[in-house]
Order: C-alpha cells, then sequence, then structure tokens
C-alpha cells in the first residue's frame, strides 16, 4: 500500500486512512466492479427453490450474499462454497425448503430478511425464526409483516411483530391486491416470493417504480407474471414449476457509483469501470449526474442474460447543483449517499427531497452523511425527507465513522481523496458488505 492509503485494525474492525498528497491526486484506469447485490441475492433464492441445478457466473461475493446462501443451505439447497465468480445451487423445488434446525441469521443484510419472510411465511407446516445484526434487528420489518398477514401470514416479532428477532409460523396463503405506500423492491418481491406459493393471482401496486429484477429473473425461472407498466403493478399467478437457470451477474451500478463520482470530482481523472449493470430501474444515477453536467460516455451497450449492461467512461468536469427528488429517488436510492459527496464539490446548491427511506437503511444515510461530512467543512442541511448541500467549500481531513454502513464507509473514503489533510475512516471494514475489494481498486487507481 502507499502512503496515502494506511489500514489500521482493531480487532474485528478496522481505520482506513486516506492522506492525500499537498498537491492533489487523480484516479486514472479501467475497472471491473463486483457483481450486482440485488441480482446476486435473487439468483442464490430462485436457485434454491427451483428444480434442477442453477450456475450463478459473477456472482458478488460480499458479505450479504453470504448471508443468503447460509439461510438457504440450513433450508436444504445446496449452494457451492462462495469462493469462486462461478457458483452452483442445486435447488429443492417449489415448496421444499425444509425447516431449519437454527435460527436463520440474515447479518447486515435487508433484501436476505424481506425476500426471505415471503417465501418462508408461505412455506405451510414449517416453523421459522429470523434475525439479524444490530442495524438489521433496528430496521422496520412491518412493511413486509403487514401484507404477509393480510394473505394469512402468521409472524411475531417485537414493537407488534415489527422488528426481528421474527418467528414465522408458516401457512397456505391467500392471494391479495396490495397497494404499497411505498416504492421499494424488497416490498414488492417479499409479495411476489409470497404469491409464488399461493393458489391464484397476488398483485402488488407501488406509487413508483423500484428495481424490477424479481420480476425479470421470476419470468426466466418459469413464473408467470403480468407487468403493467402504466399503474407500476404485477401480477404473479401462483405454484409454478421453477426450473434452474444459468445467471450472469452484470457488475453493480450502485458500486460503480463511487467511481463515477470520484472520476468527475477529482481533476485530471479519467476512469473505465467495465461490464456496469444499467437496468432503467436502476440507472438514475446516471441522470442525476448527468444533470450535474458530469462527462460520462456509455460504451458497448449489450442485452446480458436477460439485463442491459455497458461499459461507463467518466472524466473530470466541473458539477452543477441540481434537485434530486419524485420518481427518481427509487431509481437511485443506494447512490444518495455518494450524490451528497458530488454535490459538495458541485457550483451552487443541490437539493435531495422525497428521501425519508434513507433514515431506515443500514444507518440513518441523511443525518450520518450530513454530520459526517459537515465535520469535513461541507455545508449541509439535513432536511426530513433529504439533505440541502451548497457546494464549493474546500473539505479538510477529520476523523469520521461509517456508523457500520457499508454504502457511507466508501462515500467517506472518495471524500477523504479530495480533502486538504489526512481522513481517518472508522469502521470501514462494513465496505466488505457489498464491494470486498473496495480499498484495492482505490489504491489501483490513484495516480501521484
Ligand atoms: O439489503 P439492504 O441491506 O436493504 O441493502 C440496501 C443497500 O444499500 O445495499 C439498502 F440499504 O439496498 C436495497 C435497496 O435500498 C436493496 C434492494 C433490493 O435488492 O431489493 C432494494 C432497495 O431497498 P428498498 O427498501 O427500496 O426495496
Amino acid at each position: 500500500m502507499s502512503s496515502i492509503i494506511t489500514i489500521k485494525s482493531i480487532g474485528n474492525q478496522q481505520d482506513l486512512v486516506i492522506n492525500p498528497p499537498s498537491g492533489g491526486l487523480s484516479l486514472q484506469g479501467t475497472i471491473k466492479i463486483p457483481g450486482d447485490k440485488s441480482i446476486s441475492h435473487r439468483s442464490l433464492m430462485l436457485g434454491a427453490i427451483a428444480q434442477g441445478e442453477t450456475t450463478i457466473e459473477g456472482l458478488l461475493l460480499g458479505e450479504d450474499p453470504r448471508s443468503t446462501a447460509a439461510c438457504f443451505r440450513s433450508m436444504g439447497a445446496q449452494i457451492s462454497p462462495l469462493n469462486s465468480q462461478s457458483i452452483t445451487v442445486q435447488g429443492v423445488g417449489l415448496g421444499n425448503l425444509q425447516e431449519p434446525l437454527d435460527l436463520l441469521d440474515a447479518g447486515n443484510s435487508g433484501t436476505t430478511m424481506r425476500l426471505m419472510l415471503g417465501l418462508l411465511a408461505s412455506h405451510s407446516n414449517r416453523f421459522f425464526c429470523v434475525t439479524g445484526d444490530n442495524s438489521l434487528r433496528s430496521r422496520p420489518m412491518s412493511r413486509v409483516v403487514q401484507p404477509l398477514q393480510q394473505m394469512g401470514a402468521k409472524i411475531w416479532g417485537r414493537q407488534q411483530n415489527s422488528l426481528a428477532p421474527l418467528a414465522i409460523q408458516g401457512q397456505n396463503l391467500k392471494p391479495i391486491h396490495y397497494h404499497s405506500p411505498i416504492a421499494s423492491a424488497q416490498v414488492k418481491s417479499c409479495i411476489l416470493l409470497a404469491g409464488l406459493m399461493t393458489e391464484g393471482k397476488t398483485t402488488v401496486t407501488e406509487p413508483a417504480l423500484s428495481r424490477d429484477h424479481s420480476e425479470r429473473m421470476l419470468q426466466a425461472f418459469g413464473a408467470n407474471l403480468a407487468i403493467d407498466p402504466e399503474t407500476h403493478s404485477v401480477t404473479i399467478t401462483g405454484k409454478p414449476t421453477l426450473i434452474g437457470q444459468k445467471v450472469v451477474v452484470p457488475g453493480d451500478i450502485s458500486s460503480a457509483a463511487f467511481w463515477l463520482v470520484a472520476g468527475a470530482i477529482i481533476p485530471g481523472s479519467e476512469l473505465v469501470i467495465e461490464n456496469v449493470g444499467i437496468n432503467p430501474t436502476r440507472t438514475g444515477i446516471l441522470e442525476a449526474l448527468k444533470m450535474m453536467e458530469a462527462n460520462i460516455s456509455l460504451e458497448n451497450e449489450r442485452i446480458v442474460t436477460g439485463e442491459p449492461v455497458a461499459n461507463l467512461r467518466v472524466k473530470f468536469s466541473q458539477l452543477k447543483a441540481c434537485t434530486i427528488e419524485g420518481a427518481l429517488i427509487p431509481r437511485l436510492i443506494d447512490e444518495i449517499p455518494i450524490l451528497a459527496v458530488a454535490a459538495v464539490c458541485a457550483q451552487g446548491t443541490t437539493i435531495i427531497k422525497d428521501a425519508a427511506e434513507l433514515r431506515v437503511k443500514e444507518s440513518d444515510r441523511l443525518a450520518v452523511m450530513a454530520s459526517q461530512l459537515n465535520s469535513m467543512g461541507a455545508k449541509i442541511t439535513e432536511l426530513p425527507d433529504g439533505l440541502e448541500i451548497t457546494g464549493g467549500t474546500p473539505l479538510t481531513g477529520h476523523e469520521v465513522d461509517s456508523y457500520t454502513d457499508h454504502r457511507i464507509a466508501m462515500s467517506l473514503a472518495i471524500a477523504s481523496l479530495i480533502a486538504q489533510s489526512s481522513t481517518t475512516i472508522h469502521r470501514s471494514e462494513a465496505a466488505a458488505i457489498s464491494y470486498p475489494e473496495f480499498v484495492a481498486t482505490l489504491q489501483q487507481l490513484i495516480v501521484n
């Protein structure tokens, strides 16, 4: 490691120290990024409940998919060790998940817990207990427990069955039409997975379109879905035969986002990020950065097993403030922490609103980004549902904390690259949830 980047281990925790040279640095190079986290979870889950073998190329080897794999192994699916880019899953067949002998531990992963709940609640005559780490045990589960209860599910937990640990007595469920108050792929996917096991047609309508990886993959595995794009509604017909598939996981645009912003804000930078998933339900980050006048181009656009993919080239340019709101929010929800870093470097005042969901992620991402970037000299005012960021003030190195949130850890690392002195990011090991190679890639790209 160069003297610009140092890692200090304290027990299980890591401090990442970033000390940019006085003359500044730039980032240059061509990189690959890890597999898409959302698609990785879904490929493991659908592989586990399908008949026969599923092969997965490019699975994210991060902590969150490891939690999903461990849960489904303990319910009978055979999943090869997550130590290579090529994984095989021998599925148990729809309805055949076994009752696990112990707790199902979703770790830090909201996707694992919420999607899995739809499957567990609909496996009759079996009992399950699900839990997670400190962060996940404080995240709201009522958003999936309530619709599942409307289908007839029996679920118990703390605070009116809204917090994990949750106990589930599986039932034969009845189909419903659920109008979700929030645009959430986890809510939508949970209900669709419960609908898989339920006789008849189960429909979910959401106020704006959330990521549609579940819909795409369910159809590829043989489920019968009807999608109405005008009303943001999806209907699943229960009890299909699901057959194992070959899945190729594209690179995660949420991980690419750190490099898109780094390349855009650090003078002299030019980066090519290969094989990035550009599913339109995920490309809000590209639209937001375009509004900010970032210099980003898409190259070699193609379709890989049903998902659009491209190489992304980014070059430094002076960014301008913009407003990010409305239906764009669900299409860039996980990129708002790193967009806040972009806004700190933009001319003018950027407004982010309609993003109250960020308060119930792995951390309260609005409060944490505002407090941590302000401690480095940024001018950010927290709004109830967003942030108001006045750009153009130089950042100074400081001690900051990830609050054990992977996206915060990596966003603060990118902010540290433009600070005028050394920054220490406490609990930076959180990055391994979605991007284990983040620091190594950063190291590879630095030119000074
Ligand atoms: O899985 P988890 O912990 O909820 O992860 C996050 C993330 O930042 O990686 C959110 F904290 O991503 C969610 C995302 O915010 C992953 C996801 C999915 O795969 O379905 C959907 C989004 O959440 P939601 O609540 O909007 O459905």
